[in-house]
C-alpha cells in the first residue's frame, strides 16, 4: 500500500526546517511490513496546489496528515480547499487526541487516531490492503459512510520502547534538517513526562490510554541508535529532545556512563531544575552534556504553584541552573508570558528570577491555549478567548489569543519583547541588544537575512 504523511509547519517563528518524529515511526513500521511512505511536507507558506499535485501524481492509498493545535486551522484549510481526496484520510497527532471533534468537523476526514498512532495504522493499512473494513481498531475513530462515527477504544501505552523501529529519517530530507539546525541530530529516548504543568499537553494526553506514561528505551538501543545516525548523516551534535531527559536518575546514569565510552559529539537536554542535582550534572559533564533547556515558565512561586501546577521554590530552580554552571554546562531558560490570571506585576518576577540567574540565554514565548489542557479550560470559564484574533498572519507564541482585562494584549507584546533585554542589560550589554532586535517586529527576518553567519552570531550572544 502507498501511504502520503502530510505534515504542515507554517508561519511557524524560528526558521529551521522541523522533523516529526512521530510521522519517522509511523513511516518506520509501516515500511517494515513492505508498504511505502512518502512525506508531503509544507513547510512555510501555505501551498495547497503542491498537495494536490502530489496526490494526483502518486495515487496514494492512504492519506495520513499529523498536526499540533497550531496547525490545524491550515488543516482546516486543506480540507476546505481539496477534498475530497481519492483516497483513505486519517488525522493523528496531539490535536486530533486531544480534540477529536475534528472528525466531525472535517469534511472529507475518515477517520482520527487517539494517543500512540504506530500499531493502529499499520492496522488500518493492512486491513484496507485485505479489503476488510477497518471498523474495529483500537485507537481509532471512523466516520461512516452516513456520517455516523464509531468510538473504538484506546490500547495502553506501548509499554517496551525498545519493541518500536527507529524513526524514519530518510522520509525527510534529514541532512538538511540537521544543516538548518546548527548541524546538530536530534533523539528522542523517552515517552511522556512525569510532570503536569497545566498549560502543557501532557496531563491530557495521559489520561487517553491505560498503563505507565513514562518509558523510557534501553541504554543500549539509544546507543544503537546515536550509531546508525552519526555513520549516516554529517553531524557535530546531538539533541536529546525528550520533555525531561532527567526523569529517572539510573536511566541518565547507566546512559551517560556508556555515552562517553564510545562518542565524542556534544549533546544538549531539556530538564526540570529540581533534577538538577550536583551529582545528575557531574555525571551529565563527564558525557559531554554541552547546554540544558530548562523551564523556569514563571518567576513566582505562588502563580506557579496555584495557576501552573508546578511546586518548586525560586531557590531550588536557582540551585539546579548553579550546578550547571559549575560543572561547565551552559544553560537556557524558557518563560511564558501571557498566562490566564497572570498579571504585569507577577511577571516582573519571571524578569527578576531570570536575572537573579543569569541564565546563558533566555527564550521567551507567549502563552498558547491548548485543547484538553487545564489552562484552556481557565481561558474558557475566564471568557478570556478572543477567537477573532487568529488566523493567517498569527504566528503562535509570538502574540496572544487572550482578552484579559489586568493584562491586555499590548501590554502582553512589550512584556514579551522587552523581556530579554531586560534580564540582561545588567549582566552583558551585548547579549541585551541583540535579542531586543531578535524579539523585535522585524527581528526574525533579520536574523533570516544573517542566514550565513547565524552561527557566529549564536556563538557571540549564547556561548554555544
Ligand atoms: C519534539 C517536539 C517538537 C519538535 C518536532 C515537531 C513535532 N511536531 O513533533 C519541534 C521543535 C520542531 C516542535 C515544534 C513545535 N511544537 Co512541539 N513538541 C515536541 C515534543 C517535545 C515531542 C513530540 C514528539 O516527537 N513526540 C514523540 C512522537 C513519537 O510522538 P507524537 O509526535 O505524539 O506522535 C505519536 C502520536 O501523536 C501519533 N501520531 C502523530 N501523528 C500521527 C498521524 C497519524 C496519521 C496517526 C495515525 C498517528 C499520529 O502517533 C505517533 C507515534 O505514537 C512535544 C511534547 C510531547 N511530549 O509530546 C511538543 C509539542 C508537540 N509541541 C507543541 C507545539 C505547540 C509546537 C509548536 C506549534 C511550537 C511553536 N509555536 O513553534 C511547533 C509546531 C511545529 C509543527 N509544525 O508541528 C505542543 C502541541 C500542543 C498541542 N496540543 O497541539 C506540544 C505537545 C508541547 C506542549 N506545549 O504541550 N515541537
Ligand atoms: S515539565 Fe515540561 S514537559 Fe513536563 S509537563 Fe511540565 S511543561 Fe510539560
Amino acid at each position: 500500500m502507498k501511504i502520503l504523511f502530510v505534515y504542515t509547519d507554517i508561519n511557524v517563528r524560528g526558521g529551521a526546517k522541523s522533523y516529526q518524529f512521530g510521522v519517522g515511526m509511523l513511516s518506520a513500521m509501516l515500511k517494515r511490513h513492505g508498504h511505502e511512505t512518502r512525506l508531503h511536507y509544507m513547510y512555510g507558506r501555505y501551498r495547497p496546489e503542491l498537495l494536490k499535485r502530489e496526490v494526483d501524481s502518486w495515487h496514494p492509498d492512504v492519506i495520513a496528515f499529523s498536526a499540533v493545535s497550531p496547525q490545524y486551522p491550515y488543516l482546516q484549510r486543506i480540507f476546505r480547499d481539496l477534498a475530497p481526496f481519492p483516497a483513505f484520510t486519517i488525522l493523528g497527532g496531539h490535536h486530533a487526541t486531544l480534540a477529536p471533534e475534528c472528525l466531525e468537523e472535517l469534511r472529507g476526514l475518515d477517520s482520527i487516531c487517539i494517543g500512540e498512532g504506530v500499531h493502529p495504522l499499520l492496522d488500518l493499512v493492512e486491513a484496507l490492503k485485505h479489503g476488510r473494513a477497518p471498523d474495529g481498531i483500537e485507537n481509532l475513530w471512523i466516520k461512516k459512510k452516513d456520517g455516523a462515527i464509531l468510538r473504538n477504544p484506546t490500547r495502553p501505552f506501548a509499554e517496551n520502547l525498545d519493541e518500536m523501529p527507529f524513526c524514519d529519517r530518510e522520509l525527510f530530507d534529514y541532512q538538511q534538517i540537521i544543516a538548518t539546525d546548527f548541524h546538530t541530530a536530534l533523539f528522542m529516548f523517552s515517552r511522556g513526562c512525569p510532570y503536569k504543568c497545566t498549560f502543557c499537553s501532557n496531563h491530557a494526553l495521559r489520561l487517553k490510554q491505560s498503563g505507565p506514561y513514562v518509558r523510557f528505551r534501553s541504554v543500549e538501543s539509544c546507543l544503537r541508535e546515536i550509531r546508525e545516525v552519526t555513520n549516516r548523516y554529517r553531524v557535530e551534535a546531538l539533541y536529546f529532545n525528550d520533555d525531561c531527559f532527567t526523569a529517572q536518575r539510573h536511566f541518565v546514569a547507566q546512559f551517560c556512563e556508556a555515552y562517553r565510552r564510545e562518542f565524542k559529539f556534544p549533546f544538549d537536554i531539556n530538564a526540570r531544575p529540581e533534577t538538577l542535582t550536583d551529582e545528575m550534572c557531574r555525571m551529565l559533564a563527564t558525557a559531554g552534556c554541552r547546554r540544558i533547556s530548562i523551564g523556569i515558565e514563571n518567576g513566582s512561586e505562588k502563580f506557579r504553584r496555584e495557576v501552573l501546577g508546578r511546586s518548586q521554590s525560586n531557590d531550588c530552580i536557582a540551585e539546579g541552573f548553579a550546578n550547571c554552571r559549575k560543572h561547565g554546562i551552559k544553560t537556557k531558560s524558557f518563560n511564558i508570558v501571557g498566562f490566564p490570571l497572570e498579571t504585569p506585576e507577577i511577571f516582573q518576577e519571571t524578569i527578576a528570577l531570570n536575572t537573579r540567574i543569569n541564565p546563558d540565554s533566555v527564550i521567551i514565548g507567549i502563552f498558547e491555549p491548548y485543547p484538553g489542557t487545564r489552562l484552556y479550560e481557565v481561558c474558557q470559564t475566564e471568557h478570556f478567548m478572543d477567537t477573532a484574533r487568529s488566523g493567517d498572519q498569527f504566528v503562535g507564541r509570538t502574540d496572544t489569543v487572550l482578552n484579559m482585562p489586568l493584562f491586555p494584549r499590548r501590554a502582553i507584546l512589550r512584556a514579551f519583547r522587552n523581556f530579554a533585554f531586560n534580564v540582561y542589560k545588567r549582566h552583558s550589554l551585548k547579549k541585551a541588544v541583540f535579542l531586543r532586535i531578535y524579539y523585535s517586529r522585524y527581528g526574525e527576518f533579520l536574523v533570516r537575512m544573517l542566514g550565513p553567519v547565524k552561527d557566529l552570531l549564536r556563538r557571540a550572544t549564547m556561548g554555544v
